[in-house]
């Protein structure tokens, strides 16, 4: 099992995280993981901090040539506001000294972190709340999950996301997209749908809404106001049988909307057409077996003409894509104040206009591809795991023959 711990504040001088559990003899290099952080910054709307960093990854430990060790890999990045601000955050984010002559943050913005947080930690200062509670997180969980996201490319799994609808504007139902994404599916997996969306602005897979996307986006900032929306992710090339029904916390599909929902204002997270199966009756819904040449996109002997089901029954893989979806909520950083109170005086106050993004919802399509990444990484290794590289490759090798009757040594898919 993978696990991985990250720490940092979102104006501190870093975010560090550290990945235990990888196997030995993975291919892995700072690239791998710097082309998923420029990713997690594509995307319109974004605010000022867009300009001032430049992730990087900064690897410690747990690699040599090339290769990891089996042992912890530690990893650095730098947050380039700190220096680069000039708002005095050396100062500000002191770890010594005891914060004399420092203005308070004592104005809670509705819908953040912020009121809960000093409520919980008993704080006075609202600042501590505001910077661990930031998405700027995210940027170390990408780095330590494009580790799993590495080992799963060695065996043919690849991840990819893109948006349906950033606030009012997008798509309405998945029959507006399915037909274009499981054509990039058929092509390269869901690398081919991930390198798509990155050619759009907001991440989609269609130009005329991605226009009507950035006007939604201008009008909205003109409004001073923020936007949530929907993204969807895809994950191809699993083999049948990752997760299980047998018990509770072995269901992948509980485990996927865990790993949606633990991202910075991700509010949903539905699996296959969740939501809307609800609404249908089960012959709409439930996705007939087929076997042999009919088959669409999918590992082994069986198939299935729709996937409704996002690739998942009883908590189990069944071959077919993953599709998980993701509804964020609009970001609670507006310019336009909102009703608050000072928590120092308990006066009435609006809270007040501060740097923010207008939508982050690109953004989040590629943190929800990491952690699913994360978690499919694991239900891989609890069915095929082994100390190296070599070792899983032997068993999943012996299990893909005994399926398929054939051995596949998928390319190093990306
Ligand atoms: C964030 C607020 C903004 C975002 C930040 C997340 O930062 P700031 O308050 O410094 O303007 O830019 O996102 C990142 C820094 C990042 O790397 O994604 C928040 O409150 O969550």
């Amino acid at each position: 099992m993978i696990r991985y711990l990250t720490s940092g504040e979102s104006h501190g001088e870093a975010i560090v995280g550290v990945v235990e559990g990888v196997p030995a003899r993975l291919p892995l290099t700072p690239d791998d993981i710097n082309t998923h952080l420029a990713r997690r910054w594509l995307g319109y709307g974004r605010g000022g901090r867009s300009k001032i960093e430049n992730d990087k990854v900064h690897i410690y430990s747990g690699v040599r040539f090339s290769e990891t060790l089996g042992s912890p890999i530690s990893f650095r990045i730098d947050n380039g506001a700190y220096e680069k601000d000039k708002a005095g955050w050396p100062e500000k984010m002191a770890v010594d000294g005891d914060g004399a002559g420092i203005e308070k943050v004592t104005l809670p913005r509705p819908g953040h972190a912020d009121l809960a947080g000093l409520q919980k930690y008993e704080f006075e200062d609202i600042r501590p709340v505001i910077d661990r509670s930031s998405a700027r997180e995210t940027a170390m969980r990408v780095a330590c999950c494009s580790v799993a996201r590495r080992l799963l490319n060695e065996f043919g799994i690849t991840v990819g996301s893109h948006v349906v609808r950033i606030g009012d504007v997008g798509f309405d139902e998945p029959e507006d997209w399915v037909e274009r994404r499981n054509a990039l599916l058929r092509d390269g997996g869901a690398r081919a749908l991930y390198e798509a969306a990155d050619e759009s602005a907001t991440r989609m897979l269609d130009d005329d809404m991605t226009e009507r996307c950035i006007e939604h986006i201008e009008d909205t900032k003109k409004q001073r106001d923020s936007l949530g929306g929907i993204y969807e992710v895809v994950v191809t090339g699993v083999p049948p049988g990752l997760g299980s029904y047998v018990h509770w916390d072995r269901r992948l599909d509980g485990q996927l909307v865990q790993a949606i929902c633990s991202i910075q204002a991700q509010k949903a997270a539905e699996v296959g057409d969740g939501v809307r199966n609800a609404h249908r009756p089960g012959s709409k819904v439930h996705d007939p077996i087929i076997h042999g040449d009919e088959r669409d996109v999918s590992t082994g002997p069986y198939a299935r003409r729709r996937n409704h089901a996002g690739g998942i029954e009883g908590g189990t893989t069944n071959g077919m894509p993953i599709i998980v979806r993701g509804y964020m909520k609009p970001i609670p950083t507006l310019i336009k104040p909102l009703d608050s109170v000072d928590t120092e005086t308990d006066e009435a106050q609006p809270t007040r206009y501060e740097r923010s993004d207008i939508t982050s919802v690109p953004a989040a399509s590629t943190v929800a591809e990491a952690t699913v990444a994360y978690t499919i990484a694991n239900a891989f290794l609890e069915k095929y795991g082994g100390d190296s590289l070599p070792a899983i490759r032997r068993h999943w090798e012996a299990d893909e023959e005994a399926r398929t009757g054939e051995t596949n040594r998928p390319d190093d898919a990306g």
